[in-house]
């Protein structure tokens, strides 16, 4: 299944995040940025040493403490078909507050900002935080979608944001509560 909003700009797919041949793909990560499981685990065991080496530099300089929720970072893609990878935390669901959504969007938010400032025309999302920190998929599919065409209706300069999906009922549950 594929499918396309926003005049073609984004497209909604099923796959591998992994696999993706685009500028910059986005890791679903912790704020240690040391790796994790799911697609965590995948970049790094896919992406390699560089990867992880450019993630310590960023603990040792940038985030001592850790990257905080909602922040995201870029480092090159190492071995991955992507030149990229944009580092973000989503929010751990039910423990913030009240702000989960609003958390959720400042990962998709400062993703894109970074692959702007980058000058990346090409990026991937996986389906941030509906994983190991239990979002809920039908409202992060609101929430991202929600992001992404805000964000779109203030630049121009993406040319595509791909969003993939581990199985196509995920893909099928975002394309029924998308809000495009
Ligand atoms: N490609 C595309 N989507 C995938 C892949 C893949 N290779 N693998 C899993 N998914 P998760 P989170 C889907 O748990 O919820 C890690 O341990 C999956 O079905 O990767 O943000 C980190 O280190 C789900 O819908 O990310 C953190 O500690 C979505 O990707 C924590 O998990 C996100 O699942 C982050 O949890």
């Amino acid at each position: 299944m594929t499918e396309k909003y926003l005049n073609g700009k984004v497209i909604v797919t099923v796959g591998d995040i992994t696999e993706q041949e685009v500028d910059a793909i986005v890791n679903a990560a912790n704020s240690t940025l040391l790796g994790g499981g799911g697609v965590d685990g995948a970049i790094h065991s896919k992406g390699g040493r560089q990867i992880y080496d450019e993630c310590k530099q960023i603990r040792e300089t940038a985030y001592p403490k850790g990257l905080p929720t909602g922040k995201a970072v870029i480092t090159s893609g190492g071995n991955l078909k992507a030149r990229h990878v944009i580092h973000t935390v989503g929010p751990v669901y039910g423990m913030n507050g009240g702000r989960d959504a609003e958390l959720l969007a400042d990962s998709y938010y400062n993703s894109l900002k970074i692959a702007v400032e980058n000058s990346l025309k090409t990026i991937s999302f996986p389906s941030i935080s509906t994983g190991a920190f239990h979002f809920p998929k039908h409202e992060a599919a609101v929430t991202a979608s929600l992001t992404i065409k805000d964000f779109l209706e203030n630049d121009a300069s993406l040319s595509e944001i791909r969003l993939v999906f581990f199985s196509q009922s995920d893909a099928e549950k975002f394309s029924k509560h998308q809000n495009f």
